[in-house]
C-alpha cells in the first residue's frame, strides 16, 4: 500500500496529495513518454504507480517509482478502473488528496497550487464522450482520466456510493455521471478556471476543470493535456502521440519514424493480437489483452 503524506517533514512539492497513475504492460512506452513529461514537472517524489502485472511492476522498480501491484486482484480486465477506484478509495480513508491521472494526460505545464481547491471535494477534467445524457444535459461529461479528491468526510461518506455504481456499471465514468445526473447537480456559472457545482442530496461539490486548464482538444497553453487516441495498440496511439505532442511538424515525422522502425516496440503489439487470438480460440491468454490507462472498445469508446 502507498505510505501516507509524512506530515511536517514531508518534502514533497505539494504535501498531502498523492498522484495516482495506473499502467499494465501493453502501456508501457507510452507510459514511458508520459513520465518524460512528468518529471520535468517536479512533482516526481508525488507519484504512486498502480501496476497490473509482472511487466508493468518491474518497470515501476526499475524506474524506482512507488507503486501498489494489483496484478491478483484483476483479473477481468474490465475491473481494472473499479480496482483503481479501490486504491482511490483507501487513499482519502487514510487522510490522503488523491489526484488520479490517466498515463495519457500529459502533463504539460501543471500548477498544482493553483488548480487544487481543498474546499472542492472533487475536481474533474471534462470531455464529450460519454455518457451521452451528461452532454445533452450539462453540455460536457465529467472525465475521470483526471481528477482531484480531496480527503473530505463529504467524499469518504459519498465513495462507497460511487464504488458500488461503478462495480455495476463496470465503469467509474459512467457511474459518476450517472450519479451526479440522477442526483441533480446544479452548476454554477462558469468560471476562468471552470464550472462549480453542488450536489445536495450527495452532499458533494464538484469542479468541471475548465478546458484551458485541461484540454482533451489541444496542447496549446494549457496545464495537462489528455489527447483523444484512437485505435487500441499501443503503438499505433504512440504513432498519433509523435505528432500531438510535437514542437513542429519536422519533429513529428522524425518521431514517426523512430516509432514505426522501432521493432521490439511492435512485438509487443504482435504479442497483444497473438493473445486475443488465442482468448478467441479459447485457449487463454498469457496476459490481459486491454491496455489500461487509455480508452478501449470494451472499457470505454474511442474519445472518450
Ligand atoms: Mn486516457
Amino acid at each position: 500500500m502507498a505510505s501516507p503524506p509524512e506530515g511536517p517533514t514531508d518534502r514533497r512539492p505539494l504535501p498531502g496529495y498523492v498522484v495516482l497513475a495506473a499502467i499494465d504492460e501493453n502501456y508501457l512506452d507510452i507510459f514511458a513518454l508520459w513520465l518524460e513529461w512528468f518529471e520535468r514537472s517536479g512533482y516526481l517524489p508525488q507519484l504512486t504507480v498502480i501496476t497490473y502485472d509482472t511487466r508493468s511492476t518491474k518497470f515501476a522498480e526499475r524506474r524506482g517509482l512507488t507503486h501498489v501491484r494489483l496484478a491478483g486482484r484483476v483479473r477481468d480486465p474490465r475491473q481494472i478502473y473499479v480496482s483503481r477506484l479501490e486504491v482511490v478509495g483507501d487513499l482519502i480513508g487514510s487522510g490522503t488528496h488523491v489526484i488520479n491521472t490517466d498515463a495519457d494526460a500529459f502533463w504539460l505545464r501543471p500548477d498544482l497550487p493553483s488548480m487544487t481547491k481543498p474546499a472542492v471535494d472533487l475536481q474533474i477534467s471534462v470531455g464529450h464522450g460519454i455518457p451521452r445524457r451528461a452532454i445533452d444535459e450539462w453540455g460536457f461529461s465529467l472525465c475521470c482520466g483526471f481528477f482531484i479528491l480531496h480527503s473530505t468526510a463529504r467524499t469518504k461518506a459519498f465513495l462507497p456510493t460511487w464504488l458500488q455504481a461503478s462495480r455495476e456499471a463496470n465503469h467509474d465514468q459512467r457511474a459518476l455521471n450517472d450519479l451526479l445526473l440522477e442526483h441533480e447537480i446544479e452548476w454554477g456559472a462558469e468560471e476562468s478556471s471552470g464550472r462549480i457545482g453542488y450536489c445536495r442530496s450527495l452532499d458533494m461539490h464538484v469542479e468541471a476543470i475548465s478546458p484551458d486548464v485541461i484540454s482533451r482538444v489541444t496542447p496549446t497553453g494549457v496545464q495537462i493535456y489528455h489527447p483523444y487516441l484512437s485505435g487500441r495498440y499501443q503503438q499505433v496511439k504512440m504513432l498519433q502521440l509523435a505528432t500531438k505532442l510535437a514542437p513542429s511538424s519536422r519533429m513529428a515525422l522524425r518521431r514517426q519514424a523512430r516509432i514505426v522502425l522501432d521493432v521490439r516496440a511492435w512485438q509487443g503489439t504482435f504479442r497483444q493480437l497473438a493473445n486475443k487470438a488465442r482468448v478467441r480460440t479459447g485457449r487463454g491468454a498469457t496476459s490481459p489483452a486491454e491496455p489500461v490507462g487509455g480508452e478501449t472498445s470494451s472499457r470505454r469508446s474511442v474519445g472518450d
